[in-house]
Formats: C-alpha cells, structure tokens, sequence
C-alpha cells in the first residue's frame, strides 16, 4: 500500500519556479511539499541563467533571500552591443534609471534551497516516477516513489514547475493545449571559464561568423558562449578553436581583450521560442519553462519563471483566504501578457544578433540597420532598456 500524505500544493521540480513559490507560499501560511527528480547536489550545481531583472532582484530581498544575492551579485548599468567594428553602450541606468544583476541561477537555487530546509519544509530530492492525478476534480493528487517506496500526495491544487522536459504539461490532456513554436537554424556553445570577463559589462556581438555573448559568474570568472549549429557535437570544439571564435567575435573596436583560461564547464543548447496556452487545466498550473522557452539571448528564461510565480501566488493566497477563485481563472491570461512581451523581445534580439543561414544582402542590411537605430536613437535604445531590465510587474 503506498504512504498517503496531505498537502495545500503539491509542487513538482524544485527549479527556481517550483522552490520560490514554496518559499513565497509559506510567507503566506499554504503548506506545500516539492518533488524533485533530480538530488540537492546536482541541481546546485547545474549552470544556467544569470541575468535578474530589478524586479526579481526586489523580490528576493523582500522575502529574506537578499543576503549573498547583495554581497556577491553584480549590479550592471548597461550592456554593450558590438557589430560591424563598432561598439555602443546602451545606459539602462541614463535612459531608465534602471539595473539589471548577473547573479547565477545556480546560486539563487542554492539560497532558495538552504532557506527552506532552514525553515523546515518538505523538499523531496531523488524522487521517481512522477505522476499527476484527478486535477479535472476538487482532489487532484501525485504519485511518486522515494527509495523504492510508493507514495501519494492527496492536494488542493498542483503546480507544474518541472520545467521543458517534465511531465506536468504532458498530462494535461490533448486539444486542451494549444502550442506556439518557433525553432532557430543554430544553438549556443557555452563554456565558464577561469578567467577575467573582457568587460565589467555584458557584451553582445554580431560579428560575420555568428553571435557572441561575454558574460560572466564573477571577476575571476567568466560565462560565454559562441553561437554554432544546433545539434552541434561539443567534440568538434576543442579548447584553441572556442578561444580563437570568441577572440574573433569580441573584435577591437572595444579595446578589449579576453585572456584564455581554464575551461571548467561546456555545453550546447538549442535555442527555440515555446508557449503553451493556456497555463492551466482544472487544479493544476504550470509555470516557467514548463509552458513557455525562450531563447536566452534576451535573458528572460528565470525572470519569466519568477513572473509567473508572483501571480500565481497571488491566486492561491486569495482563494486560501476567501475561497475567491477569480484570479485562479484569471491565472494563464495574467501570465500570459508578459510572456508574450518576453517571446517578442528575446526573439527581436536573437534576430538582431545572430547570424541565420539564409542571411542574404537584404536581411543582413535590416540586421544592421536595426543595430544602427537601437545605437542612434534614445527611443529605441530606451525600448531594449525597458524590456532587457524588465517590463513593470502589474
Ligand atoms: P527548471 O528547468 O529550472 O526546473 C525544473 C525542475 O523540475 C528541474 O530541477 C527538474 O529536474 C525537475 N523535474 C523535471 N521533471 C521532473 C519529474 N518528472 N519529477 C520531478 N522533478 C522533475 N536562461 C537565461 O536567461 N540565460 C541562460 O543562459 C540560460 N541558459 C539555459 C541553459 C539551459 C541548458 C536551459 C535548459 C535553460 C537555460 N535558461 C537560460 C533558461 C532557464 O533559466 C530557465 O528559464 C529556468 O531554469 C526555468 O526555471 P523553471 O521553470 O524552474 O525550470
Ligand atoms: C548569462 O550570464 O548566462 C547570460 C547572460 C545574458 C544572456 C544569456 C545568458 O542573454
């Protein structure tokens, strides 16, 4: 017989959606428990976004998580973009008076972990076999299995935060959904590197070979990425051919100069535009990359993750208080208003910044004279400010 258990909201993945809504709703008094495939370890450790936008950043401070985020996080005035030996600075802080913070998404997990199990809360790491149950009625439930051990989690609602690859989305029933894709001829080539950033700033390159981005995790560390075939094998990509892409595509006009250092980690990753509509089916939610992708060129991924958790939040504190289901019904329309601004804007910029196969004369010059416009006139360059520090949360 399996074990039986109760909970408010039963919260599948412990990404950054699923752990800060566990966070978010037991500020609120709602119990919760997460369930996480994967161990503590691994998802500590697994590098991905680093961008946050103000409002993320305000958020995490408000509800106890500033600590390491204020000592170690990075708080940039603007981004650099760099395109036909030029570079230009787009000022968020002269054009907005806004920031953004480089802050890896691994280590706000990692904050976000310590903070619930310093709070007691029931974070299931190296669980199987999850699945989702009768969320079409008023008892919807998961069963999973722990150590060999099968168990079911009688809830209130379910919240799918177990990101592109999970199970949630695909257990809501078909027609139900409606999809919206978008895939792009090429990928990103990421590596964290041993060595100093070539600029305290981001930079964005459009160069003749393919798109660059220099980012970095900290002064000593840097996060790149090259742009390459979509299913490109990393095997083609020794270390002196990474260097010499990235010395290529970082050009002069910027007076920079990228020292090489130790490679400590390298990956591929597709890039494609994702959005599933609605967000929702009876009790349960999803959220973040479980209903939507975006390339990361506009660094939107978490920040759309954490959007979408306010609101449901929102929802779930409303109806525990009064039993109001209104902005649960209200839930995928609310959420979806921002995603599809994020949708437009990291596919703006990865069309403005990348090289496409097909890139003939006409689409080159429109790529170059949009770069040309966002550099030349405050209208546009406040528009990239706007949308790349992060539309106002409603
Ligand atoms: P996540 O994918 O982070 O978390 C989902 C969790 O659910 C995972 O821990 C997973 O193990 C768990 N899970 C899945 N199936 C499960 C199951 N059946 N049972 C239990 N648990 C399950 N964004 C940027 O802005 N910049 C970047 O550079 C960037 N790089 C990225 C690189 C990669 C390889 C990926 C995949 C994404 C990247 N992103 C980037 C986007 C990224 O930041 C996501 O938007 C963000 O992780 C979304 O957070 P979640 O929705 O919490 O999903
Ligand atoms: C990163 O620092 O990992 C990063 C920054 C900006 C992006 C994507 C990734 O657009």
């Amino acid at each position: 017989m399996p074990q039986t258990h109760h909970t408010q909201i039963a919260i599948i993945g412990a990404g950054p959606a699923g752990l800060l809504l566990s966070h978010l709703l037991d500020l609120a008094g709602i119990s919760s428990i997460v369930l996480e495939r994967h161990t503590r370890e691994y998802i500590e450790n697994r590098i991905r976004a680093g961008v946050l936008e103000q409002h993320v950043v305000d958020l995490l401070c408000e509800t106890g998580l500033g600590e390491r985020l204020k000592r170690e996080g990075l708080q940039h005035h603007g981004i650099h973009l760099a395109f036909a030996d030029r570079v230009h600075r787009i000022d968020f802080n002269a054009l907005i008076g806004r920031s953004i913070t480089v802050y890896g998404q691994h280590e706000v997990v990692k904050d976000l972990i310590a903070a619930r199990l310093e709070a007691g809360a029931d974070v299931r790491f190296s669980v199987g076999d999850v699945a989702v149950h009768d969320f079409d009625t008023g008892n919807p439930a998961v069963s999973f299995t722990e150590d060999g051990e099968a168990h079911v989690l009688n809830c209130d609602f379910i919240a799918g935060c177990d990101g592109f690859h999970g199970i949630c989305r695909p257990s809501i029933p078909a027609g139900a959904l409606t999809f919206h894709e978008r895939t792009y001829p090429f990928g990103w080539l990421d590596i964290l590197a041993e060595t100093p950033p070539p600029s305290e700033e981001l930079i964005y390159s459009n160069h003749d070979d393919g798109f660059a981005l220099y980012s970095m995790r900290g002064p000593e560390l840097s996060r790149l990425y090259v742009q390459c075939a979509p299913d490109e094998d990393i095997a083609n990509w020794p270390d002196d051919r990474i260097w010499q892409a990235l010395q290529t595509r970082l050009g002069t006009a910027g007076g920079w100069s990228l020292a090489e250092g130790p490679i400590i980690e390298r990956g591929v990753t597709a890039m494609r535009s994702f959005v599933a509509e609605p967000m929702q089916s009876g009790r349960l939610f999803l959220a973040g990359d479980a209903a939507h992708i975006v390339p990361p060129t506009g660094a939107k991924g978490m920040n759309l993750a954490v959007a979408d958790i306010r609101v449901l939040v929102r929802a779930l504190e409303t109806y525990s208080a009064s039993g109001d289901e209104a902005l649960l019904k209200d839930y995928s329309r609310t959420c979806l208003t921002r995603v599809w601004q994020a949708q437009r804007f990291s596919w703006w910029m990865t069309s403005m910044l990348h090289r496409f196969e097909a890139t003939d004369g006409f689409s080159c010059g429109l790529q170059l004279a949009e770069l040309d416009y966002v550099t030349t006139s405050d209208t546009a360059a406040r528009s990239l400010a706007e949308n790349y520090t992060g539309l106002p949360i409603s």
